[in-house]
């Protein structure tokens, strides 16, 4: 499994899957959530509603997963990153469920490329130093058969310093 990290707005990567920084409710948001609901059109909400009524609210650390509406890409898979909140181990895990669940979930579907924001690292406030070292090393232990490359998108200069420096 290749990695890459590119500077930008993931809404334009036509990865096989990207995936977004959403909320529970599923139902859109600001910081990434709301650009790829912006560019990718009523689709993607849409199916995100059917999965609420047919599941309910999506669990912090857990992925689900609709098309990809108007976006380049043909999945979004939508994760739930934790609020920070100082509780590092409990923090740590959920996000590092976050990474796992998508990937395994890219996997099922046969996906061979797949793009990461920096989940948790704005609205949510996760220390990006942290939740960087935590998504290069789940991505980098998982093993896949199916997946090629993972490309980190950054969209802040600190993220791209940051995750610069974990994939050297
Ligand atoms: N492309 C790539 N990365 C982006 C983009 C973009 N277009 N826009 C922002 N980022 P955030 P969170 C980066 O706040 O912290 C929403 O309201 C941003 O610089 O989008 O997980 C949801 O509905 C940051 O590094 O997500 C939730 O309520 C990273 O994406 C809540 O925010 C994540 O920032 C989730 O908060």
């Amino acid at each position: 499994m290749k990695t890459e990290l590119i500077k930008g707005d993931i809404t334009k990567i036509p990865a096989d899957a990207i995936i977004n920084a959403a909320n529970s409710s599923l139902l859109g948001g600001g910081g990434v959530d709301g650009a790829i609901h912006r560019a990718g059109g009523k689709q993607i909400l849409e199916e995100c509603i059917q999965i609420r009524n047919r599941q309910g609210k999506c669990k912090t650390g857990q992925a689900v997963v609709t098309s990809a509406g108007n976006l380049p890409a043909k999945y979004v898979i939508h994760t739930v990153g934790p609020v920070w909140n100082g509780e590092e181990d409990k923090s740590s895990k959920l996000l590092e469920d976050c990474y796992k669940n998508s990937l395994q979930l890219a996997e099922s579907l046969g996906i061979k490329t797949i793009a990461f924001p920096d989940i948790s690292t704005g609205i949510y406030k996760f220390p990006k130093e942290l939740a960087g070292k935590i998504a290069v090393e789940t991505v980098q232990n998982f093993q896949s058969d199916s997946i090629e490359k993972v490309i980190f998108v950054c969209f802040d200069d600190d993220n791209e310093k940051i995750y610069k420096k974990l994939l050297d």
